[in-house]
C-alpha cells in the first residue's frame, strides 16, 4: 500500500501514512473493521451490479423496430393521438417479422413470500453482523485511561490543540508524576520484550476544534473546546509516525502536523530526564539571554527555570532538541530559526506570532540564546 504514502515535510523522504499498515492495536482494530466492511459492501456491489448488467444485456430489445416512434415534438400542445400507444404508430409501421415476445410485457409477479422474507432477512443479518463487529471495535479503541500506578509502564500525556501547533504536558510515566510541558514532537516509549507500554492521551483544545490523527497508531479523535477526550495507543515498533490535524481549524490547519517518535524504552527514559530538566537560570552576565528577555517573547513563551513564563506559545525550554519548527513545518536549522525570528509570517503566513522587526544585533543575540536551549 505504498501508494498511500504522502510527503510530510517537504524535502524529506516519503513517509508512510497508510491506515493499512497499522503499528498499534487500535489502528489494527480499525483496519480490520474497514476491510470487513469493504469486503461485504464490495460483495453486495458486485452481486447487484452483476444482476443489473446481466439483465440489461440478456433482456435488451433485440428486433429493430422500424420506423422509430415519433419521439420528437412530444411537448406541450401536441395532440394526444401522436403519443405512442400499443395501437399507435409503434405497430402500424412494423413489419410482420416482429416476434410476439417483443410486444408483450414480461410476466408480472406479485407477493412472493419466500422472496420477501429472504430479502428482508439477509440485509438485516448483514447489518446485525456489522453492528456487532463495529461495537467490538469501538470497545477496543475507546478505552478510558486507568489511574496511574507505579510499575504500570504507562505514559499519560495531556495534549492541547492550539492554532496551529500541539502542546504536550507529560503527566505520569510508570507511576511517576512529571508535569512538564513541551511542544509539537511527542515522544513515547516502545513496548519491548513482551512488556506493553501503553500511551494514554487526554485531548483538549485551547481555541477551536482540532483532531488528533496519526493513522498508523490510532483513529481520529477530536479536541473540542470545553470537552475532554481520550485516545490510547501502544507500539512495539520504534520509529517516527507522522500525522496531521484532521479537523479544519483555520488558515494554517494544513501545517498543523503531528510527529510521534516511538523510542526504545531506555532512550525514552533518558529523553524524559533531559526534557524535564529546566534551562540555565537567569544570568545577568548572559547577554544573549538578556536580549531575549528584553523582548516580548517572554509574554508568550516559557523557558522553564527562567523568568520567561508565557503560556500562550510553544515552550522553548528544549527547543533545540526538536527536529522541526512550527509544528513539523520546516526542519529546525539555524537558518530556519533565523528566518522565523525575523518574520514568522514569511514561513507560516497567518500564524499567531507576529514579526517584531528586531534590529540585526538583537535578532542575532536572540538567535544565539535560542541555540543554547538544547
Ligand atoms: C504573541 C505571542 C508571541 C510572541 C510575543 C512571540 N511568539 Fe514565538 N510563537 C508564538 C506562537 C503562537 C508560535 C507557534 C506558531 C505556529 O507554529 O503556528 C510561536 C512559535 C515560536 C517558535 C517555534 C517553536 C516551535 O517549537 O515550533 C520560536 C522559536 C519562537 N516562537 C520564538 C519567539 C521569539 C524569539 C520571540 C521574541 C522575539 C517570540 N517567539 C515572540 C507566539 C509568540
Ligand atoms: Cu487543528
Amino acid at each position: 500500500m505504498s501508494g498511500f504514502s504522502l510527503l510530510a515535510v517537504s524535502g524529506h523522504p516519503r513517509q508512510n501514512l497508510s491506515i493499512f499498515d497499522p503499528a498499534s492495536p487500535p489502528a489494527e482494530s480499525i483496519v480490520n473493521v474497514s476491510v470487513l466492511v469493504l469486503a461485504i459492501t464490495a460483495f453486495i456491489f458486485v452481486v447487484v451490479e452483476g444482476i443489473l448488467l446481466y439483465s440489461v444485456f440478456r433482456f435488451r430489445r433485440r428486433a429493430p423496430l422500424t420506423p422509430q416512434p415519433p419521439l420528437a415534438g412530444m411537448g406541450e400542445g401536441e395532440p394526444e393521438s401522436r403519443l405512442p400507444s400499443p395501437s399507435g404508430p409503434w405497430e402500424r409501421g412494423l413489419g410482420s417479422e416482429v416476434r410476439e415476445s417483443d410486444k408483450s410485457e414480461p410476466a408480472q409477479v406479485y407477493g412472493s413470500k419466500p422472496i420477501e422474507i429472504a430479502w428482508t432477512a439477509a440485509p438485516a443479518m448483514i447489518v446485525f453482523v456489522l453492528v456487532l463487529v463495529t461495537a467490538r471495535t469501538l470497545w477496543e479503541v475507546k478505552v478510558s485511561p486507568p489511574e496511574p500506578r507505579s510499575g504500570d509502564n504507562t505514559l499519560f500525556v495531556t495534549v492541547v490543540g492550539r492554532q496551529w501547533w500541539w502542546e504536550y504536558t507529560y503527566d505520569h510515566y510508570d507511576g511517576q508524576p512529571f508535569g512538564f510541558t513541551t511542544a509539537n514532537e511527542l515522544h513515547v516509549p516502545a513496548s519491548e520484550d513482551g512488556v506493553p507500554r501503553p500511551v494514554y492521551l487526554t485531548l483538549k483544545s485551547a481555541d477551536v476544534c482540532h483532531s488528533f490523527w496519526v493513522p498508523r497508531l490510532g483513529g481520529k479523535v477530536d479536541l473540542i473546546p470545553g470537552r475532554t477526550n481520550h485516545l490510547w495507543f501502544q507500539s512495539d515498533r520504534p520509529g517516527l509516525y507522522l500525522g496531521q490535524c484532521a479537523e479544519y481549524c483555520g488558515t494554517q490547519h494544513a501545517n498543523m502536523l503531528l510527529r510521534v517518535s516511538v523510542d526504545p524504552p531506555d532512550e525514552f527514559a533518558s529523553w524524559l530526564q533531559h526534557e524535564r530538566s529546566p534551562a540555565a537560570p537567569d544570568d545577568p552576565a548572559n547577554e544573549a539571554q538578556r536580549a531575549f528577555q528584553r523582548q516580548s517573547c517572554v509574554n508568550c513563551h516559557a523557558v522553564r527555570g527562567t523568568s520567561a513564563r508565557g503560556t500562550y506559545a510553544p515552550d522553548l525550554t528544549h527547543l533545540m532538541s526538536r527536529q522541526t519548527l512550527a509544528s513539523g513545518m520546516v526542519s529546525n536549522t539555524t537558518d530556519n530559526l533565523r528566518l522565523w525570528v525575523d518574520d514568522p509570517q514569511k514561513l507560516k503566513k497567518g500564524c499567531l506570532m507576529p514579526a517584531f522587526g528586531l534590529d540585526q544585533r538583537d535578532r542575532d543575540l536572540v538567535l544565539r540564546y535560542l541555540l543554547t536551549l538544547r
